[in-house]
């Protein structure tokens, strides 16, 4: 009798874990987050796809799925959105990025830094299965190699975002590490894409070069000449993102964050690309706080790591993200 009990009420758990299938994205209406929901919504079915952020979004996304407001800093929230739909796979999306984090501190910490925290502990908790947490090349500093930098190396980051990004890293790997807790993570270059546009980045500049182009011939850049960054198309992003949560756990060897490197370019190179397709674009430079950032981060990754572990490759080079983004745009803009 006990013996059956016990298998009824293990076969109760298996159905629950087998039910507990769906897929939580925080922060599904920024930049990455939009992208992201469109590319899982269609690799798993809109169903098993639950996107949220603090604010609606477009009619896409709002249309094509589940949909739910979530503030990412309220735990019980969180916790009651995975409790009611049976998510056990989070993308936690939501983050204040490096420009505007400098004039938010404390918000931008509370959101960078709680948002983590909750999900981690949900997952150390039981309640969630395997998470994907987003850092960025502001990890590193102006005392970092900053060509080709080593995934380990110096890292004193000087902003308030690189700051949050790096702590972040290190709880993952502790949760990892202390718990067993399954999160992945990436870091992030500067993100070109015609479907969403950044907010509040310093490479934002890469995305508004081609919207100013083809609106205006003209584009007054917030970085200097020779600021070179690294950058990737939105498609190997979301990819990589997708591609990193599928590969078996043995296979992670970086529980912190993995490089990841697409493409380097300084504005004057964006420049001749889109002058290939509008001969008479110019560009002026009038770098403002956002040339600070951009002093301290790398010039280009050395992503080897993620290349030998999980088999990453990027796809496209700077003339192809260019043609992309000129086709794209160039509708809305005549
Ligand atoms: C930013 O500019 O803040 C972001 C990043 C590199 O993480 N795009």
């Amino acid at each position: 009798m006990i013996k059956f009990a016990l298998s009824l009420s293990r076969k109760r758990n298996l159905n629950n874990i087998h039910m507990k299938s769906r897929i939580l994205i925080i922060g599904a209406c920024g930049q990455i987050g939009t992208e992201l929901t469109t590319a899982l919504r269609s690799r798993f079915g809109a169903d098993k796809v639950v996107a949220s952020d603090i604010r609606e979004g477009d009619e896409g996304m709002m249309n094509a799925g589940h949909f739910e407001i979530l503030d990412a800093t309220d735990y019980a929230a969180v916790e009651d959105v995975i409790f009611r739909y049976k998510v056990d796979t989070v993308y936690l999306m939501a983050a204040m990025l490096s420009a505007i984090a400098e004039r938010f501190p404390a918000k931008a910490w509370d959101l960078n830094m709680n948002s983590l925290f909750h999900v981690l502990n949900l997952a150390k908790d039981g309640k969630i299965k395997k998470v994907f947490w987003p850092s960025s090349i502001a990890v590193f500093g102006k005392t970092t190699p900053n060509e080709n930098t080593p995934q380990m190396t110096v890292m004193e980051p000087s902003t308030v975002y690189g700051i949050s990004k790096q702590t972040g890293e290190r709880w993952c790997e502790y949760y990892y590490n202390k718990y067993g807790v399954d999160v992945r993570s990436i870091r992030y270059p500067g993100l070109i894409s015609y479907t969403t546009e950044p907010g509040g980045g310093t490479t934002d500049y890469a995305v508004d070069i081609y919207h100013r182009a083809l609106k205006h011939g003209h584009y007054r850049c917030f970085l200097k000449e020779g600021t070179t960054l690294p950058m990737m198309y939105m498609d190997d992003a979301i990819r990589a993102t997708i591609g990193i949560m599928d590969v078996d756990l043995e296979d992670i060897k970086i529980r912190s964050s993995y490089n990841l490197a697409g493409v380097s370019y300084a504005p004057e190179e964006v420049t001749m690309s889109i002058q290939k397709h509008l001969p008479d674009f110019s560009i002026t430079y009038e770098p403002d706080f956002r040339q600070e950032i951009a002093d301290t981060w790398p010039k280009s990754i050395d992503d080897s790591q993620a290349r030998k572990d999980w088999g990453w490759a990027h796809k496209f080079d700077l003339d192809a993200i260019t043609k992309i983004m000129i086709e794209n745009l160039r509708p809305r803009y005549t």
